[in-house]
């Protein structure tokens, strides 16, 4: 495949409801789109970095930058025979995994169209349906929370993971506990504890949660670790695994029983597949993160999502959770049984709509190879 022009767009768009972190509040999100073209044709990719370094370093600015003066000039008037080789062209470029991420999709999805298979074929995914979680902000008021949780689980929803932090912790469990004493459940804190906070996440073990997710530093494994010896929940990691590598020190610390994935935090979809292989092997929980992307990065997690040995639900919920307006017009729907088919057209599967996306252009940057 040779790369013979990149768009950088971003784009802003409207989520439903306002989504809230430990360390963010949004109701409007910025995306970066690429649109790339090849002689054989063309593909969108989706860079899952942020406006702001929040929730890693990298940034839709940095991911622009990285992308227009270090990774396309690599590519530059080379034949590349797939996200193999490119992983290695890009090598020498440290960290910037959503960069990488984001033209590694693109080659995948271009593959995939060339050879008229689906993007999960042509990863060796093998579900058709892939168990489905929803992940929802924190709220203002504990009564909105219990009507949120309420209405995913009518439609049908397979676990309920809640955004917590201090002040915002202990008291909403209590009630939504008191409302739903039988529910999967999960909390993520996007490291918004320490080990000065350990009474606190001892508390946590009488909620019986499915597992907490980064509740310390996004950079560290010991801490979490330690953590791990003193309580009785399942700590799941997000933001602290960059990397195979970093999968592999987390295991060796013994740092997580369980990992989200996301393929764009970890450098692509090759990368991804040796931090689940690595998991697979080392028998840890898996399952497939989100963040919070368009119908194009989600439709790249869904392949992602159908690899058989996913253990539990992903934060991969249907369209009506997500977006105003979506840039694809193809509309992921949650099945009564709480799961979410795999598309199965060629390449991502999913109809772009341009003339949505064009409204909601904030910049474009054209760039010649
Ligand atoms: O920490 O998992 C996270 C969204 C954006 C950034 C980080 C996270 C999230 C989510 C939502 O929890 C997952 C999704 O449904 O896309
Ligand atoms: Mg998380």
């Amino acid at each position: 495949m040779k790369v013979e022009r990149v768009d950088l767009i971003v784009v802003r768009m409207s989520l439903v409801s306002p989504f809230e972190t430990s360390n963010t509040r949004h109701s409007e999100l910025e995306k970066l789109i690429l649109k790339v073209y090849t002689p054989d044709g063309t593909a969108y990719s989706e860079c899952v970095a942020g406006s702001l370094p929040l929730y890693s370093p990298e940034t839709i600015g940095t991911s622009k930058d990285i992308l227009r003066n270090n990774i396309l000039p690599l590519l530059k008037g080379k034949d590349i025979r797939g996200p193999d080789e490119y992983l290695k062209v890009v090598a020498p470029i440290k960290g910037h995994p959503m960069a990488k991420a984001a033209m590694e999709n693109a080659l995948w999805i271009l593959q995939a169209i060339k050879d008229g298979e689906s993007l999960a074929m042509k990863i060796g995914g093998e579900k058709k349906s892939i168990a489905s979680g929803v992940s929802i902000g924190i709220q203002e008021h504990t009564e909105e929370l219990i009507e949120m949780i309420d209405s995913y689980l009518d439609k049908g929803y397979q676990r309920i993971k809640i955004k917590i932090k201090p002040e915002n912790d202990i008291r909403v469990l209590e009630e939504v506990r008191k409302h739903f004493p039988h529910i999967s459940l999960m909390v993520d804190a996007n490291n918004a504890y320490s080990l000065l906070d350990i009474a606190i996440l001892k508390v946590m073990d009488n909620y019986d949660l499915l597992m907490i997710e980064q509740p310390l530093a996004y950079d560290d494994l010991v801490d979490h670790a330690t953590l791990g010896t003193q309580v009785k929940t399942p700590i799941c990691l997000d933001e602290s695994i960059a990397s195979p590598s970093s999968a592999r020190s987390a295991i060796a610390l013994n740092a997580c029983q369980i990992i989200n994935i996301k393929q764009g935090r970890v450098g692509g979809l090759l990368e991804a597949k040796k931090v689940y292989d690595i998991a697979v092997r080392f028998n840890k929980g898996i399952w497939c993160g989100g963040m919070l992307e368009t119908g194009i990065g989600r439709a790249v997690n869904l392949a992602f999502a159908s690899l058989q040995d996913f253990n539990y639900p992903s934060d991969i919920s249907a369209s009506a959770r997500y977006w105003e307006r979506d840039i694809i017009d193809t509309e992921f729907m949650l099945n009564t049984d709480g799961t979410i088919d795999v598309p199965t057209g060629p390449g991502l599967g999913v109809e772009i709509n341009e003339k949505i996306l064009n409204r909601f252009v904030l910049g474009r940057e054209t760039i010649l190879l």
